[in-house]
């Protein structure tokens, strides 16, 4: 039986070098492939991972933790995203009625979440707007740490130290109260300040000093239960606070609470 071997030399055979041609572009969409294939794995490593060290607050039904989530240059990535994301509530939506009397809110709000969702207080109901990438991001975020679910968020976003908010209790009837309160700060470092019920105004019953902290750009504090039912918590007038800062209070509404359509 006759053999054919194939005795052409590599140099000389126009057969081969178009060969090599096919075989380098072949290689060049193959090292293609693999770059853009690293490139998809860094997108999937900026999903949020990294641990934080809690730090805990307690004192007489007060118990929250305190951890910095986001580092500054996160942090400030983030404000400047839900600057342009976040529309923030006018008309009704951005008052408040105290005792029958509708005031102007010293602070801009907005509330986003899943759909249907609604929440009611200081006398005025609000709806949730659809998640923004940036809010799920940061939803995300918290939950990774805390290993709670939430399916709402409350944004305050206050212009400067005189934006404000006064002494209240998150204890609405709506709100899960096995889910702690998430709150993310962006922003502007503010003081912010809890006070026990029995120790509030000239006519409180007990003495108990108030808890202070400072709440960082980047940090998450969680009020866990019962927090709310025995603390009030303000933030309060800084007129040396010069810069804009966001707040997020990610929360669970109870599902039998979603408005009927
Ligand atoms: O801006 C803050 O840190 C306070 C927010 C707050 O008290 C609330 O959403 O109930």
């Amino acid at each position: 039986m006759e053999t054919f071997v194939n005795k052409r030399s590599c140099t000389d055979n126009p057969l081969t070098r178009s060969q090599r041609k096919k075989i380098k572009l072949e290689n060049n969409e193959r090292i293609k492939q693999e770059e853009d294939a690293e490139e998809d794995e860094d997108e999937a490593s900026t999903e949020f991972s990294h641990p934080v060290h809690w730090q805990k607050i307690e004192a007489e039904g007060l118990d929250c933790d305190y951890a910095l989530l986001f580092s500054k240059k996160e942090a400030d990535h983030f404000f400047k995203l839900l600057e342009e994301e976040v529309v923030y509530s006018t008309g009704e939506e951005a008052k408040v009625q105290v005792f029958g009397k509708v005031y102007n809110i010293p602070r801009k709000q907005a509330t986003y979440g899943d759909a249907g969702l609604t929440y009611t207080y200081s006398g005025v109901t609000r709806s949730a707007c659809p998640w923004t990438p940036t809010l799920e991001y940061i939803q995300d975020a918290v939950t990774k740490t805390t290993g709670q679910t939430f399916n709402f968020v409350l944004i305050n976003r206050y212009k400067d130290g005189q934006d404000h908010m006064g002494e209240h209790r998150d204890d609405e009837k709506e709100l899960d109260p096995l889910c702690p309160i998430a709150s993310v700060s962006l922003g502007a470092a503010r003081d912010f300040i809890f006070r026990h019920r029995d120790a509030r105004g000239k006519q409180s019953c007990r003495q108990i000093e108030p808890v202070k902290l400072e709440l960082a750009p980047g940090s998450l504090l969680l009020m866990n239960q019962p927090t709310n039912t025995y603390w009030y918590h303000s933030l309060p007038v800084r007129k040396k606070v010069l810069q804009p800062r966001i707040n997020l209070t990610f929360r669970r509404i109870l599902l039998n609470c979603k408005k009927m359509s």
